[in-house]
């Protein structure tokens, strides 16, 4: 049963559309377990990119010519299917192309933040935000002297909603939370979070970096106010990020960069602004990555993102289990049937960058680090750990090397 809804991805198919996993190292095949980090690109995102380049290059809103104009109409066109894709009914209007979940995160804290906070307000935060989240409102909080407090994490690796419940309060402002914890894998109740959000006539602003790539996201069901995500892990190009806001929110907010493309009349004393989303997207913008990320949501709505999510949750599951039979592993968060794609860890007597360093020497390609949540290892007790973290286009076979690999270092370090 268990094999039979893992296989429900036909995974060497797909696996055909990503030539980079053919690569080999010293004749080993790569294993490539940093998705969470970025994720291949399938070659027709990549064949995507080389048409536009090929055929229809020109910058956007601005020539009548012929090339402008193709461009134009796709660049703007894959604004809908991105509001499509995470359930925005305002369509272009409430998606704003940035470069990646960081900037769309700064974008929110400067345009939105640095006019609305000061002192006495407050902006809760969760235990396990990234650092695109924690720093920039961290960073928002001196500038404007608001408060920052965080919802703790409790030692399975969940959010105490109960304490959320106390923290968030009239004062607060903004809640920013992240919708599956990249070093926890714990899926938060952002749901949840916005109605007390809400309660309080506060926003609330979700980091879905994780989320987007691997499962149905309904930008709307969950009633968020932002929703940021990064192009270069689902299958999309580097350079490229997404903002969506609830339309009255985008429409009452300041630009946050300004400069071409994003006025509409401009004199030696003053300027307006353009409609949305143009008014948040200065000069010249990601327009070969806006295409290119428009035919990845292609890509991946093709194969399902329910059979995308249910897959990688059972890669997880077997990973959290295999990597546990020892007895010496510790993995963070939750256990391994409630939790995103990917599993940290760390095993006894062993750093994880050697340990990453090992399993690279077998060509597996995890990730070692804080993995841009320092205070969250603060927390967990340790400098360091190891991440793998998978894709579409992974498969158990590839968990059981890791686990070989893993059992290398553990020998190796035993000596
Ligand atoms: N939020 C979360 C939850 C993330 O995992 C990341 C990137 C970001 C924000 C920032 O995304 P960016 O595209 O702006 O860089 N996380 C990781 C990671 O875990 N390993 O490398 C990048």
């Amino acid at each position: 049963m268990e094999t039979q809804q893992t296989d429900a991805l036909d995974v060497e198919r797909i696996r055909e559309d990503f030539p980079i996993l053919q690569r080999e190292f010293d004749g080993t095949q790569l294993v490539y377990l940093d998705n969470a980090a970025t994720t291949q690109t399938p070659e027709q995102v990549v064949e995507t990119i080389c048409d536009y380049y090929r055929n229809y290059n020109a910058n956007v809103h601005r020539g009548i010519h012929h090339l402008s104009q193709e461009a134009s109409v796709a660049y703007e066109e894959a604004h809908d299917r991105l509001a499509e894709f995470v359930g925005a009914s305002g369509e272009r209007e409430e998606m704003v192309f940035t470069k990646n979940t960081t900037e769309s995160e700064n974008l929110v804290a400067y345009a939105w933040g640095l006019e609305e906070l000061g002192p006495g307000d407050e902006v809760v935060l969760t235990e396990m935000e990234h650092h695109a989240s924690l720093v920039t409102w961290q960073q928002l909080g001196k500038k404007t002297g608001a408060d920052v407090k965080y919802i703790p994490v409790d030692e399975r690796g969940y959010l105490d909603m109960d304490a959320a419940a106390d923290l968030i309060t009239d004062d607060t402002k903004m809640v920013s939370a992240v919708h599956v914890s990249n070093t926890l894998g714990t899926v938060n109740p952002v749901g949840e979070l916005a109605d007390l959000a809400h309660d309080h006539d506060a926003y609330i602003f979700v980091d879905g970096a994780q989320a987007v790539p691997n499962r149905p996201v309904d930008v709307e069901a969950i009633d968020a106010d932002f929703y940021a995500f990064s192009g270069h892990k689902m299958a999309g190009p580097t350079g490229i990020g997404c903002l969506y806001g609830k339309k009255h929110l985008l429409e009452e907010m300041e630009p946050y960069l300004y400069g071409g493309s994003m006025i509409r009349k401009v004199t030696y004393e003053d300027s307006t602004w353009e409609d949305l989303p143009w008014k948040f997207e200065a000069g010249t913008p990601v327009i070969a990555q806006g295409v290119a990320l428009a035919a990845a949501v292609d890509y991946l709505e093709d194969i399902g993102m329910e059979r995308i999510q249910r897959h990688e949750e059972r890669l997880a599951e077997y990973a959290y289990d295999r990597l546990t039979e020892e007895g010496d592993v510790d993995i963070y968060g939750p256990p391994g049937d409630d939790r995103g794609g990917l599993v940290s860890f760390n095993v006894d007597g062993v750093h994880a960058h050697d340990l990453s360093s090992i399993v690279n020497d077998h060509a597996v390609a995890i990730r070692a680090g804080d993995h841009c949540t320092q205070p969250l290892h603060d927390k967990l007790g340790v400098a360091a750990s190891a991440r793998a973290s998978f894709y579409l286009y992974n498969t158990r076979e590839e968990v059981d090397k890791l686990v070989e690999a893993v059992d290398d270092a553990r020998q190796l370090f035993a000596q």
